[in-house]
């Protein structure tokens, strides 16, 4: 299993497809392939069959819950992995696009409680502003306010209280890549999502002492980032949240994180954080909030942008564009960040680790099963740090006998909403939070 994207490898030279590629085009050809038969009902054949060694030699281990394994199913083993590039200041991100720059974490990586900035992912629409200066930056408060004000970095830490909070930021791709018909954009896999400590203002404390006038709908946010087409005055992105949102206590205007300057790539000087709705609601690199009496029409507001269907589709189904909502908060999801994929351990009890967040809301439980979905154990779960922080989770989970397994995470929140097996598919590919899966090879 040298080649984690599954593409042919020496232990199947003939192959001219990767199994990945393979179970793309051709699930059911992949399946009869790996598992040596065409339906789930010929499951019981598979011990006998070819397919066994192939299956067992590229995962390095037979499968003992493969009756349950849902037929169709990439195993976990290859569903992810790119190569590491390097960023600056930037640890093991997995490249995406290099214009605009765009990155994500692997799981593994994410395994602290307070994502370390050299870890947080990288989600750009534009240009990035160069050669900042912090001392001379300044955020303008304008539209449906009593008092229109522009504030230096410094006027907001002497005006304001100054907090420090645990904050999840996920971009509303995140899981893009497992949608099926592909959905175009960034194929995120897992890791664009992080909980770095920000330090900053409350967007709340701001707005307030300008004075939101009546009427007020909703924000708009502004930023210094570039359009990719270069061109003068045109925006890369510019959303905004309704103003009840805003003048939640969670958010905050940042000017720092993990206690030091923001990485170039996540905002700084200076940036919004939303917790718990789409990244693209946290402005980075912000010069303006403006009180609109309106839904912000900004770029990447509309059309079908940041939105999904106001009902589930089929997949590949076309929708009106009249049909698309505006995502609000992000679904309830959970990561398993220890061990990593594709790992190979030994001894029969393992600890599984990990986080689980859902936007606006509390994780009241995460589950682990280790045979597919067929039976569940309750892991440990922390409280948050603050609100719009995620949890961890941690389990020792026990393995009969030695072989290749997925360990599958599912959180649910206080509302008792719980993450799906199956993707709801929608045609921009977002608020993917099926189950994450992870591969391991236990050895006896
Ligand atoms: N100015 C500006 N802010 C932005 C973006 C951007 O392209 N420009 N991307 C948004 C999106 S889509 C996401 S998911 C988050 C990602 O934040 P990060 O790059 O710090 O991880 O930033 C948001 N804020
Ligand atoms: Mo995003």
């Amino acid at each position: 299993m040298s080649d984690k994207k599954g593409h042919s490898s020496d232990t199947d030279a003939q192959q001219t497809e990767g199994i990945y590629d393979l179970y793309d085009k051709h699930p059911e050809t992949a399946d009869e392939k790996v598992f040596g038969r065409k339906s789930h009902s010929d499951r019981r054949g598979f011990l006998k069959g070819a397919g066994l060694a192939t299956m067992a030699a590229v995962l390095g281990g037979a499968i003992p819950f493969h009756r349950n394994m849902p037929a169709g199913m990439v195993p976990a083993a290859f569903a992810e992995g790119l190569d590491d590039v390097t960023i600056a200041g930037k640890d093991g991100l997995i490249v995406l696009n290099d214009r605009p720059l765009n990155a994500e974490t692997p799981p593994h990586l994410l395994n602290d409680d307070v994502t370390p900035t050299a870890r947080h992912f990288i989600r750009n629409n534009g240009i990035p502003p160069t050669a900042v200066d912090p001392d001379t930056w300044t955020l303008t408060i304008d539209g449906l306010v009593d008092k229109p004000m522009t504030l230096t970095i410094e006027d907001l830490k002497k005006n304001f209280d100054v907090v420090e909070q645990q904050l999840v930021v996920e971009c509303g791709g995140n899981g893009r890549a497992y949608f099926e018909p592909k959905a175009k954009g960034n194929q995120w896999t897992l890791g664009a999502v992080a909980c770095s400590s920000w330090t900053g203002v409350r967007l709340a404390d701001v707005l307030k002492a300008a004075g939101v006038q009546e009427g007020a709908v909703y924000t708009a946010h502004y930023s210094a980032d570039k359009h990719l087409s270069g061109k003068e005055g045109k925006l890369p992105i510019s959303r905004g949240v309704p103003i009840e949102k805003a003048l939640g206590g969670e958010n905050l205007i940042a000017f720092a994180q993990n206690g030091e300057a923001l990485h170039d790539m996540n905002g700084a000087p200076l940036r919004l954080v939303v917790p718990g709705w789409p990244g693209s609601c946290s402005q980075k690199w912000l010069t303006k909030i403006t009180v609109r009496d309106q839904v912000h029409d900004g770029p990447k507001m509309t059309g079908k942008a940041y939105r999904v269907p106001n009902r589930p589709v089929a997949p590949g189904e076309k929708v009106d564009k009249d049909d698309f909502v505006i995502i609000e908060r992000m679904p309830v999801k959970s990561l398993i960040t220890s061990p990593e994929t594709n790992s190979e351990v030994a001894g029969k009890e393992i600890l599984v680790r990990g986080h689980a967040w859902s936007g606006d809301r509390k994780v009241s439980k995460v589950q682990l099963s280790n045979d597919f979905g067929a039976t569940w154990i309750d892991a440990d779960l922390s409280d948050p740090a603050n609100d719009g922080a995620w949890q961890t989770f941690e389990s020792k989970v026990t393995f009969p006998q030695a072989g290749y397994y997925e360990v599958w995470a599912k959180a649910t929140d206080d509302q008792g909403v719980s993450q799906p097996f199956a993707i709801a598919w929608n045609p921009k590919g977002y608020l993917n939070n099926s189950f994450h899966r992870i591969a391991l090879v236990v050895k006896g």
